[in-house]
């Protein structure tokens, strides 16, 4: 197999687009797919400063070190979920995200959910109905607020998240099997702005995951190898599974299910929902994020309540104090 452009050995065949690239052209080749998808999508421009959520995995320390490549200000941000116990995820991946940043003299801010907010996202879990089977709920809510909370405070125009293609189709393969018109509406490459929200993008959303893990790979970016120990037996695993199995029969396959839905929603396919505005929003009193509720957001519901049971915390209850 050898680099369609130099005739060198190539390190990967990418059959879904035909195309075998040697370690060099791979590397020059991914940055520049990622500026096209930037620019078609209209992400955002060399003047804006960007968010990227890091969580110290192959896509977003990819993306954070493919943007500072393509010569954008982008900066990081790390939530520490205090996801811990039994497994390390959380400062394993931290110290991975620092010393990226440190290696390439990028500023990263960091937010560490249990001294912050006063218990880590798996006693949080615990402690509210949130949290029944997994913590994936309360820590998605908590995520989102906090990124949303530190884009606006520090003043940038966008927030960027690694999402690659896998993440995605999957995501658009659950919400077609239920025609979840509303999430349908919202799904794509850039989540525009709203009163209150800074507008979110993907930029690797057209990438294939083992494409960003190659490019990871080969740049010698140090990353977290394991995945969240709270990610197993997920809906989503099991929908990248399916696809993937699809894909092996069908190169493409994937590429082009995404990039029909995006053509049919361009097309006008989903007009109603993406012309509807969202009810109500109001700023919550306490945190001043909008939100649909009439009154405190979920985010602040949710941790309040957290916070009141620890300071009269149930027999046997597995607490995590604050840091
Ligand atoms: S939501 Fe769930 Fe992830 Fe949070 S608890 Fe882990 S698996 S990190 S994307
Ligand atoms: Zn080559
Ligand atoms: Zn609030």
């Amino acid at each position: 197999m050898k680099c369609r452009k130099c005739g060198d050995r190539a390190v990967l065949n990418m059959r879904q687009h035909r195309l075998s690239l040697c370690r060099e052209h791979f590397l020059e080749w991914l940055p520049q797919q990622t500026l096209r998808f930037i620019e078609k999508y209209h992400m955002f421009t060399p003047d804006e400063r960007i968010l990227v959520a890091v969580s110290g995995g192959k896509d977003s320390l990819g993306l954070w070190d493919v943007l500072q490549r393509l010569g954008y200000q982008a900066d990081g941000l790390y939530i520490d979920l205090g996801i811990d116990q039994g497994s390390g995820y959380s400062s394993t991946s931290r110290q991975k995200a620092a010393a990226f940043a440190e290696a390439h003299q990028l500023t990263l801010h960091v937010v560490d959910v249990p001294a912050e907010l006063g218990a880590s996202i798996p006693t949080a879990a615990q402690l509210t109905h949130r949290g029944l089977h997994k913590p994936c709920s309360v820590c998605g809510l908590t995520k989102r607020h906090i990124m949303n909370r530190v884009a606006r405070d520090f003043g940038y125009g966008v927030l960027a998240t690694g999402h690659n293609l896998d993440d995605e189709v999957a995501v658009l393969f659950g919400n077609t099997l239920s025609w979840a018109t509303g999430y349908l509406a919202r799904q794509g490459p850039v989540l525009d702005a709203e009163p209150g929200f800074v507008r979110k993008v993907k930029p690797f959303c057209r990438l294939y995951e083992r494409e960003s893990a190659a490019y990871a790979l080969l740049r010698g970016i140090e990353y977290v190898y394991e995945e969240c120990p709270h990610a197993e037996g997920a809906t989503s695993i099991y929908y990248k599974d399916v696809l993937n199995r699809m894909e092996a029969e069908r190169p493409g396959i994937k590429l082009s299910f995404y990039l029909s839905f995006l053509q049919a929603r361009a097309g006008g396919f989903l007009q109603p929902a993406t012309g509807a505005a969202r009810p109500d929003m109001q700023p919550c009193p306490n945190c001043g994020q909008p939100t649909t509720s009439g009154g405190t957001c979920s985010f602040c519901r949710t941790w309040d309540s957290v916070r009141s049971r620890l300071t009269t915390p149930a027999e046997g209850t597995d607490h995590n104090p604050p840091a």
